[in-house]
């Protein structure tokens, strides 16, 4: 049974960290050896790329030093967490990926895409997710969730602008590549967002 890679996107309080633990339960149930993870993260030294990413302690970071920080971070992810557990054909279920780059640091701050497929290549070569689920959600409820959850991160604190970009930038991705992604709607109470995760995974587990 070989493995498979999915990303999980969407803006911020978008519900990802809260449907990614249903979708391990699920997979797991299935017989599927399941890794999950995240990015910024996911290894001791992407845990402190992380914490200097979304800290207080560099605010006004250069977006070279903040885009290049997210490539470090990730390419030690892949080099110690998602190879080889794709490798050893274990599920990897990770909360963003480059998706992300190219929403935030893309739409969000303005960064030509054209730079950071040239970082993508790089630092993955040819892998690129399996499926990308996105989940979408307007911006003010997101943030609403998010700061009810803890205090605003170096993010969470731009203006709601940034946030719409954000979000146009994940529905354009939607539509120039359906194969890859499905695009979900997080409006909506946690337990009808999670039925529809599961009808999406059996569909795609029927196609491995
Ligand atoms: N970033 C990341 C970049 O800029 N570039 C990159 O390349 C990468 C990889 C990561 C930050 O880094 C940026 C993007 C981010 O700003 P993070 O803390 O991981 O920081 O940020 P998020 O991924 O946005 O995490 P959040 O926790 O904010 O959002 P989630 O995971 O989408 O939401 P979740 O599940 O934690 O839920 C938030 C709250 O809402 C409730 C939950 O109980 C929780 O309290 N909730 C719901 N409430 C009502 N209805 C629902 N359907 C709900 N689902 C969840």
């Amino acid at each position: 049974m070989s493995g498979q890679f999915i990303t999980v996107e969407g803006g911020e309080g978008a519900g990802k960290t809260t449907q990614l633990a249903f979708m391990r339960e699920y997979l797991e149930q299935t017989g599927r050896r399941v890794v999950l993870t995240r990015e910024p993260g996911g290894t001791p030294l992407g845990e402190e790329i992380r914490a200097l990413l979304l800290g207080h302690r560099h605010d006004g970071m250069a977006l070279a030093t903040e885009t290049l920080l997210m490539f470090a971070a990730r390419a030690e992810h892949l080099e110690r967490v998602i190879r080889p557990a794709l490798a050893a054909g274990h599920w990897v279920l990770c909360d963003r990926f480059t998706d992300a780059t190219y929403a935030y640091q893309g739409g969000g701050r303005g960064l030509p895409p054209e730079r950071i497929a040239i970082l993508e290549d790089w630092a993955q070569g040819a892998l690129r997710p399996d499926l990308t689920l996105v989940f979408d959600v307007p911006v003010a409820v997101g943030l609403e969730r998010a700061g009810r959850r803890s205090a605003a991160d170096r993010f969470e604190r731009e203006e709601t602008a940034f946030f719409e970009r954000i979000r146009a930038v994940y529905l354009d991705r939607v539509q120039r590549n359906p194969d890859r992604y499905r695009i979900l709607d997080a409006n909506r109470p946690v337990e009808t967002v999670r039925a529809e995760v599961q009808i999406l995974l059996a569909e795609w587990l029927e196609r491995c």
